[in-house]
Order: structure tokens, then sequence, then C-alpha cells
């Protein structure tokens, strides 16, 4: 049996969530007609301190439906280079949105304010409008790292003096809460909009909330159906979502799982682990020599799923469906993966 660490996307429904799903009551979601989607936006809203929230089949398109109402095309908008809105989306801001994605170095670490205030260019007759900020919290390509309230406190501020708004990527924001200890509104409350999503660490099989004032999940709304997202008895799958709503509370076994996996690798010759970055699910190896898509394979061998983050590192993300003795076995087949290589 494979021990699947590649993401928190792979994570199976819960029973719970497959017996919600059977007996959901439905309508047609079109109409607004559906009582579990209903119930699950509202849950959703709450849950982030927002007027409204707006259930959404994916992550993607809660992030790009954001973009699109938050601006106009030929705007600009500002992301971390690294940010799952700037390289994992498809080039969507700008197929979809018509935006120019205006990226910052490692906006997500260090002083976030700064960077992205220095980022930010006055009224020009060569430059476009400047609109938006995007976060990310937990910044995936950092390994899963917390931004902190402060942090996009300052962030968000700094956005406001410039009359930008704040759109917050929280796909996995409740492990970031978690990770820390704190309320979700604390972080998300440093933003306009936040999406985040049902179907990683929370085990949904599917879906994404995005939230923000009662006007602007209006808006959304239009372009969610705009890009075929206007889903008619989505109950079942919303059903799934409340529960996933419950399993915040067993996001830190996945947290103390990526640490075991850290501490028993960091010491191992031939790759780093910067522990100070395991904060939340992921844990992130650094290859000094790269050759990190034959080490993934070389895991595949062992019976470990991974996935490579370019030529030298690879990420490894705890969840659901990998036990406490999966992550032990797996500590195992790594460093013997590990010896082979080097
Ligand atoms: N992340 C996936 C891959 O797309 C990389 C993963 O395995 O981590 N924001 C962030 C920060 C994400 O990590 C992801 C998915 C999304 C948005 C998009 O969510 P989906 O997959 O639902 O479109």
């Amino acid at each position: 049996m494979l021990i699947d660490l590649r993401s928190d996307t792979v994570t199976r429904p819960t029973p719970e969530m497959l017996e919600a799903m059977a007996k959901a009551e439905v309508g047609d979601d079109v109409y607004r007609e559906d009582p579990t989607v209903r119930r699950l936006e509202e849950e959703g809203a709450e849950l982030v301190g927002k007027e409204e929230a707006l259930f959404l089949p994916s992550g993607t398109m809660g992030n790009q439906v954001a973009i699109m109402t938050h601006t106009s095309r030929g705007d600009e908008i500002i992301a971390d280079a690294d940010s799952h809105v700037a390289g994992f989306e498809v080039g969507a801001a700008s197929m979809l949105a018509g935006v120019q994605v205006r990226t910052v170095e490692s906006l997500l670490e260090g002083d976030t304010a700064a960077r992205f205030s220095r980022r930010v260019r006055p009224e020009n007759i060569h430059f476009p409008p400047v609109r938006l900020l995007c976060l990310e919290n937990t910044f995936n390509q950092g390994g899963g790292t917390i931004l902190s309230p402060g942090k996009m406190k300052e962030a968000f501020e700094a956005a406001k003096q410039e009359e930008i708004a704040v759109h917050l990527d929280g796909a996995r924001i409740c492990n970031a809460a978690v990770g820390m200890d704190r309320d979700v509104k604390e972080f998300t409350r440093w933003s306009d909009s936040v999406m985040f999503c049902l179907s990683k660490g929370l085990c949904a099989p599917v879906g994404s909330l995005l939230a923000g004032e009662a006007s602007f999940i209006d808006r959304a709304r239009k372009y969610r159906k705009a890009l075929g997202g206007g889903m008619r008895q989505a109950g079942v799958l919303a059903a799934a979502g409340l529960e996933a709503l419950k399993m915040r509370k067993r996001l830190h076994e996945d947290h103390q799982n990526a640490r075991v996996l850290a501490e028993n690798l960091a010491s191992l010759e031939g790759i780093r682990i910067d522990l100070d970055r395991v904060q939340t699910n992921m844990v992130q190896l650094h290859l000094e020599g790269g050759g990190a898509a034959e080490l993934v394979e070389e895991m595949k061998a062992g019976g470990v799923l991974a996935n490579s983050l370019g030529q030298s590192s690879i990420r490894l993300v705890t969840h659901k469906d990998v036990s406490r003795k999966e992550v032990e076995r797996a500590v195992d087949m790594i460093k013997e993966a590990i010896k082979e290589m080097f």
C-alpha cells in the first residue's frame, strides 16, 4: 500500500461525509434554492467573519472569481512570485480577468508590507492601475509557512493607504489558525475577500468558499456563473463541506506528523530541511546537488509518493489518510531511498 504524501488534496471523504451527502436536502442552487449550500455558505462566512460566502467547485475558481470581481481588464495585481495565483493557476489571471500580475520575490517572507509598498508604482501614463494585493496563508511554496495576523495587518494597512483591495488565498487558512492556536478571524479580518478550501486538509471531496462583503459576493456570483460554476443540486457536495468544517479540530495531528517527518529526516546526508519552516502540514526537502525527480522515483519504488518542486526540492504533505504509523514507515522508506541516491 503506497503512502501518499503528494498533497492533502488526496484525502478521501469520511464516512460521515458520505452519509451526509446521501441524506442531503437539495434544490437548484442557481435559483438559490439549495438549503444545504446556503447553510454551508452561512457557516463558512461566519467562520471567516465575513458577511457572505459563495460555494465554488475549486480553490482556483475561488481565487480567479475574486480577482475578476476586484478588478477590470487592464488592471494590475500584486502577488508573490511563488504564490498559487501567480504560478499555479494556468495564467488564469491574465487569461480570464485580463489583468497583469506584477510579482514580488519573497513577498510573503520577511517584511511583507515593505516589499509590497516598494512594488506599488505612482500614477503614470505608462502604468496600469494597481487594484489588488494577493496574500496566501499558509504559503504553499514557502513550505506551508504561516503569515502571522500581525504581518497580515501591516500588509492590509499598507494596501489601504494606496486604496488597494486585499484578497487572501486562504486555501489552508485553518492550518494557519491551528498552527498558531488563533481564531481564523484573526487572520481573515485583514483581507477584503478570502478563499478557503474544504478539499485539502479538511478532506471534502470537492469545494471551496469565497467570502467577503454581501455586495462583493453578489458580483462574484455572476463571475462564478460565467465560468460555468453555477451548480444545481450542489447540496450533495455542500453536505460534505459542512462535515469538512468540523475537521479543523484534527489538523494538529497532521502538523505533529509533519514535525515527526522533518525531525527524523533533517540530519540525513545529502538533504537539508529548514525546521523553522515546518509550521503546519508540509515538509520541504532540499537536495544539495539537485536530482529531485530521481529521488521522487526512488521513493515511489519504496512505497512513498511525493511531489518534486523544481530540480532540488521535494514536498511532503501530511493529512488524515496517513497515520502516525505510516509516517514512521515513510521515514524509514525515505531514508532508504536517500541512501540509494547518495
Ligand atoms: N494546491 C495544490 C496544487 O495546485 C499545487 C496542492 O497540491 O497544494 N491556493 C493554494 C495555496 C493551493 O495550494 C491550491 C491547490 C489552490 C489555491 C487551488 O485549489 P484547487 O486545487 O481546489 O483549485
